[in-house]
């Protein structure tokens, strides 16, 4: 199942972010940028252990910072990881951290020129984000962005869990 926005350069789905056909996928990982569970492990198994020794020369990354690596054996020919807030109860910053995940993401797609990109719901797991209004500033983020940038051409958001497919499902219908 999927949701499209009216022009058609926002689009929500279900499903593994491993599999999707897309020019970029962004990883929500930590600090480490070394792996972890979640969308992490599951990123770093799908891509392969080449995918690991990159990461170690990146040098690791800051809470809301994001950097780039190959795809590996993913559909993706790029992976972006972004290292989302730790939810602290609000007061700590973490509205402009997790913004500035996706506003640096699409800034290094941008700069490889990726027509399409595909994001998980960051910081939304471990991490203990509330997941409506994650999604109210994943989505914002990303129209503030398209409204001065043609690429990404298409942002889909791709939803594993059903209380985030349905916070995307009521924001976008
Ligand atoms: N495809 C798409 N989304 C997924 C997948 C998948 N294959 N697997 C899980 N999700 P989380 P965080 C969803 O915990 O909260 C890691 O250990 C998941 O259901 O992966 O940013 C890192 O190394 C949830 O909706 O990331 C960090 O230490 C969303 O992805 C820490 O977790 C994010 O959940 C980061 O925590």
């Amino acid at each position: 199942m999927q949701i499209t926005a009216d022009d058609g350069r926002i689009v929500a789905l279900q499903g593994d972010i491993t599999r999707l056909d897309v020019d970029v996928i962004v990883n929500a990982a930590n600090g480490s940028l070394l792996g972890g569970s979640g969308v992490d492990g599951a990123i770093h198994r799908a891509a392969g252990r080449e995918l690991y020794e990159e990461c170690r020369t990146l040098g690791g990354c800051l809470t809301g910072d994001a950097k780039m690596t190959q795809g590996y054996r993913l559909p993706a020919a790029n992976i972006i990881h972004t290292v989302g807030p730790v939810w602290r109860g609000g007061h700590d910053g973490e509205d402009v951290l997790l913004a500035s995940c996706y506003s640096k993401s699409l800034a290094l797609a941008a700069g490889v020129s990726a027509s399409t990109i595909a994001f998980p719901a960051i910081s939304c797991g471990v991490y203990r984000f509330p997941v409506l209004q994650a999604t109210q500033l994943a989505i914002s983020t990303v129209r503030r962005w398209q409204a001065s940038h043609d690429a990404p051409h298409t942002v889909f958001f791709c939803c594993f869990t059903s209380e985030v497919w349905a916070a995307y499902e009521q924001l976008l219908a």
